[in-house]
């Protein structure tokens, strides 16, 4: 039994809740990203997809949490399904499956006006036909979740026909769920701007939801943290789409300002904590498991790649540990006799609660290190693959200037 200031019942429920979290890292995550403005290059950034795993590995070697890597198509595999042998030789030697595959339909010079909502139908059918070559790596690799996002929209008033756009992206959508095999999941991910400052065809979770529901059964939404306005209270998204039954998944990140891409909990810890809670909450009050795809969606161009990621993953492990830590029975009577400071002094304990002696002692019973950014540090592995990439990423760098 663990030795903590927690009641046994408490620490059962965190230990059920660390037993069962896990968390997909972005093959992007790992190599050299910048802003629009320029890119400061890291030394040990991954280049190539072997590189990719073999970071994502390393993360996953010290947390535990992370046996899955989420791949660009375009990026991790471009020639499609002839890489796909070459991904599942990688899985066996870094020990991370595929786990969601992301089409890219935005960096094509043929997606400047669009890819599904593009106003020309040759366009539409090669980005349709990307998609569902995406679906079929997919198939091949034994991954459940097409992650969708798409860049579409438009800079200007008038320039583009929206309700037209908003049919195109129905046929697609319907067309790549037609083919989805036994067990795949579409996700659809939402982004208020960026790249589009006027309109963007997806640009929250309404229209992302009512696209989910005309595409198919299988098709849900997908939740990245940073793609909503300042004020919005990304909770309530979650606690509505989780009654929906609509609720796929989330990219986790933090933001600021914008789609700031920042390490999860940076700016505002309290808020994945309420997401979190409002899941836990949800499979207490009905006794059911939400299955979502949790995922990170950030890139670090100043902090170390590998580092910013075991961070990550160790924020999110403490945030969803101490939303175990609701009581939920107290929670629920509170609510029913509106007791108010009471109630929001069960998310506020929980919250204010340090779980970190409870993960230290379940992770060392895991054979997992106490301090997995510390025993990554000691491992060497930065300095070797400092060594071994860091010429070749100072060429590029020079290419640069
Ligand atoms: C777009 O901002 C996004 O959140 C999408 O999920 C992309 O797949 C990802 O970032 C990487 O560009
Ligand atoms: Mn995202």
């Amino acid at each position: 039994m663990m030795e903590t200031m927690f009641s046994n019942k408490q620490t059962d429920g965190v230990v059920k809740a660390l037993n069962g979290f896990q968390i997909e890292l972005p093959s992007w995550g790992f190599a050299n990203t910048g802003t629009r403005f320029g890119k400061f290059l890291q030394a040990a950034a991954a280049a190539t997809v072997e590189e990719k795993f073999s970071d994502a590995g390393e993360v996953h070697r010290w947390t535990g949490a992370c046996p899955t890597i989420a791949l660009h198509v375009l990026w991790d595999l471009p020639q499609g399904v002839n890489d796909a042998a070459a991904i599942e030789a990688l899985s066996i030697q870094y020990g991370v499956r595929a786990g969601a595959i992301n089409p890219n339909v935005f960096q094509d010079q043929a997606y400047k006006y669009g890819s599904f909502g593009n106003p020309d139908p040759a366009v539409r059918s090669e980005a349709l036909a990307h998609v569902l070559a995406s679906i079929e790596i997919g198939k091949r690799l034994g991954s459940r979740d097409l992650s969708l996002w798409f860049a579409d929209g438009s800079n200007y008033p008038g320039t583009q026909n929206i309700r037209r756009r908003k049919k195109w992206f129905e046929e697609g959508l319907r067309a790549a769920h037609a083919v989805l095999g036994d067990g795949q999941r579409m996700l659809v991910e939402y982004k208020p701007f960026e790249p589009a400052f006027y309109h963007t065809d997806i640009a929250d979770w309404g229209m992302a939801l009512l696209f989910a529901q005309d595409a198919g059964s299988r098709a849900k939404v997908l939740v990245d943290t940073g793609h909503h306005y300042q004020a919005q209270n990304i909770e309530q998204i979650v606690a509505w789409l989780l009654d929906l039954n609509m609720l796929g998944g989330f990219h986790f990140n933090d933001r600021r300002y914008a789609d700031d891409d920042l390490t999860l909990g940076s700016i505002d810890p309290y808020q994945i904590f309420r997401i979190f809670h409002e899941i836990l909450d949800y499979e207490w009050e009905t006794g059911t498991h939400a299955d979502l795809a949790y995922m990170i969606d950030q890139s670090h161009n100043l902090k170390g790649k590998i580092e910013a990621m075991i961070q990550t993953v160790t924020t999110a492990r403490e945030l969803y540990a101490k939303a175990a830590l609701v009581d939920h029975k107290k929670l629920s009577g509170c609510r029913e006799r509106c007791e108010l400071v009471d109630a929001e002094n069960c998310l506020k304990d929980a919250f204010s609660s340090d779980v970190r002696p409870v993960i230290r002692e379940w992770t060392t019973s895991q054979g997992l290190p106490a301090d997995p950014l510390d025993a990554f540090r000691q491992s060497g592995y930065l300095e070797r693959i400092t060594a071994e990439r860091g010429e070749r990423n100072r060429a590029t760098a020079a290419s640069y200037a």
